[in-house]
């Protein structure tokens, strides 16, 4: 999607349960950055692209299926880090299935390599790439990805 005053296209970012309370707890898992700091980097990164970026967060799953419905047509590519939801939500999946842009589910940690009910992602079928592992520096990645993959028409 084109947008006027020289802006390139909008980067949705989403995030799911329980994010907001990152940096209080579990740092050896997720880090001490808040997710203030998070937005703030892929932020940075979408603007330094030409991109500009909105964020929400929600605990609740309705809220994140409308946000990505209110994306359709407007926003060119998600970044989600969907939480727990990742591991079970058909909801987000399907809502996911029917946006057309980019779509990258985004992980602080690599949940591959932690409890065994993490390693299934519900979401993964209906996105166009993913990022894992990287902590605070994913979110820079993730966005750089997201318009590397728009940049090529990528779009799924
Ligand atoms: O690694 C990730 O980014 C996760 O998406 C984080 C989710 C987890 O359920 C996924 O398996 C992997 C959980 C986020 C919980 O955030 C907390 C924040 C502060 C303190 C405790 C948990």
């Amino acid at each position: 999607m084109r947008h006027g005053g020289g802006v390139s296209g909008t980067i949705l970012l989403l995030s799911g349960p329980n994010l907001n309370l990152l940096g209080e707890r579990e740092p050896q898992i997720y880090g001490t950055t808040t997710l203030a700091d998070l937005v703030d980097i892929a932020t940075k990164s979408a603007a330094e692209r030409g991109y500009e970026l909105e964020h929400l967060q929600s605990n609740h799953e309705g809220d994140l299926v409308d946000a990505i419905h209110g994306a359709r047509n407007r926003c060119d590519a998600i970044v989600i880090n969907a939480g727990a939801f990742t591991h079970y939500s058909f909801a987000l999946a399907d809502a996911l299935a029917t946006f057309t842009g980019v779509k990258v589910e985004l992980h602080i940690s690599n949940p591959e390599a932690r409890e065994h009910w993490r390693h299934d992602s519900v979401i993964s079928p209906s996105m166009t790439a993913t990022m894992a592992g990287f902590g605070a520096a994913g979110y820079r990645l993730a966005v750089e990805g997201a318009i590397e993959l728009l940049s090529k028409g990528l779009e799924s």
